[in-house]
């Protein structure tokens, strides 16, 4: 009976919707007209009387066929930026003031140049720069999350994606390849029962790739809860976001997994009763993916920490934590941070996952409302016995 109230309440706290038909070609399958069917080559350049359905493009762009002896099979085809390339997309937003958060994929052109590889990805107002420097995956391609911005019904957003050249041969195969884009609306959080802490189980974030087992990539975002892809948590950092259809997730479809190392993790602040006392439980845990290690975990709480520790095998587990404190500002920052940085035999980096964050009043101050409830009681009373008599 509590699991199904359980889900009830997950799937009513999952407001985000996906919104895969806003963009159109997002995975880029409709091919140029004269695409070549027996072209031997893995790359075409595009041309101004040969474009990729649904979008634009300057500079120098090519059209990606996955084959044999190239290893960027993400899904068929794919684009690659090359020098001053530029591909763009308008899209009309079709909800009421809504936050758009986008999934990608993205690669360098060729397996032995993952450094210095960067995509640019602008909307009006913001600009984002994604870097390939480090991998966290054993897979060519990595795939990210990110934070577009915020909209109203009608309004038509330009999405683009560029290239930055850094480096001195113009002719190199390294540009960026990006596929899979996968755009999503996020409504707001219902109130999360009596979690002070909306989205603390993480089931609003970027949507998942259907073609993807890996995860999606956070990266650091500026610090501001309202501007970040995992939906009033910033992140700091890189932390990977994963589900439950392919890592253990401790509660729910999603959790957070803290990839990049010392002080990485997540944050966000709650408007709190200052002097007023709440306790925070949390869950940490492994996600299965053969991350062994002893987890140190910080968990934040205004100006005070407090380390958890985990030993872990890496065939996934869970643990519930908690803590108690008093608030001492009433902007309150809680956050998760881990101290340790790990890779699995593979090469992949990975962590603590944290899940199931649950903020509540402490049972002091639960009884102190109970209390000013009973005096307002009393004095009812007494106002209306006065008036009676
Ligand atoms: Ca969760």
């Amino acid at each position: 009976m509590k699991m199904k109230a359980e889900k009830i309440f997950l799937s009513l706290l999952f407001m985000g919707m996906a919104s895969a038909d806003l963009l159109q070609n997002p995975d880029f399958e409709s091919p140029p007209a004269n695409l070549k069917g027996n072209s031997t080559s893995s790359f075409m350049l595009l041309s101004q009387s040969n474009e990729v359905p649904g979008w634009t493009f300057e500079g120098t762009i090519q059209y990606v066929t996955a084959s044999q002896d190239t290893s960027l099979l993400e899904n068929g085809h794919a684009i690659q930026l090359c020098q001053d390339g530029k591909i763009s997309q308008t899209f009309i937003a079709n909800g009421g003031i809504t936050d758009y958060v986008l999934t990608f994929a993205v690669a360098p052109g060729d397996r032995n140049c993952s450094h210095h590889v960067y995509v640019v990805i602008s909307v009006p107002h913001s600009t984002k720069v994604f870097s390939l420097k480090q991998q966290y995956g054993k897979e060519t391609w990595e795939r990210y999350g990110h934070y577009l911005g915020s909209w109203g019904e009608g309004e038509p957003v330009n999405l683009v994606f560029q290239s930055i050249r850094v480096e001195s041969n113009p002719n190199t195969k390294c540009w960026p390849v990006i596929d899979s884009l996968l755009l999503k609306s996020v409504g707001t959080l219902s109130d999360a029962n009596d979690n002070l802490l909306p989205n603390g189980g993480f089931e609003t974030g970027p949507d998942f790739l259907s073609n993807s087992t890996g995860g999606i990539l956070l990266a650091e975002n500026i610090p501001s809860a309202f501007q970040s892809p995992l939906k009033l948590w910033y992140v700091l950092g890189t932390v990977k976001y994963i589900d439950s259809k392919n890592f253990f997730v401790p509660q729910g479809n999603a959790a957070i997994e803290i990839v990049s190392g010392v002080s990485a993790g997540i944050q966000t602040e709650v408007i709190l009763k200052k002097g007023s006392k709440y306790s925070l439980e949390f869950t940490l845990g492994d996600a299965n993916d053969t991350c062994v290690g002893d987890f140190v975990v910080g968990a934040q709480t205004g100006s005070t920490s407090q380390n958890f520790s985990l030993a872990s095998n890496g065939t996934g587990s869970a643990k519930k934590f908690s803590l108690t404190f008093k608030a001492k500002t009433s902007a309150t920052p809680i956050s998760f941070l881990s101290y340790t940085t790990i890779q699995t035999r593979d090469g992949v980096y990975c962590g603590p996952v944290v899940d199931d964050v649950v903020l509540r009043a402490s049972y002091g101050m639960k009884l102190e409302m109970q209390l000013k409830v009973l005096i307002y009681l009393y004095i009812l009373g007494a106002i209306l016995y006065f008036l009676w008599r």
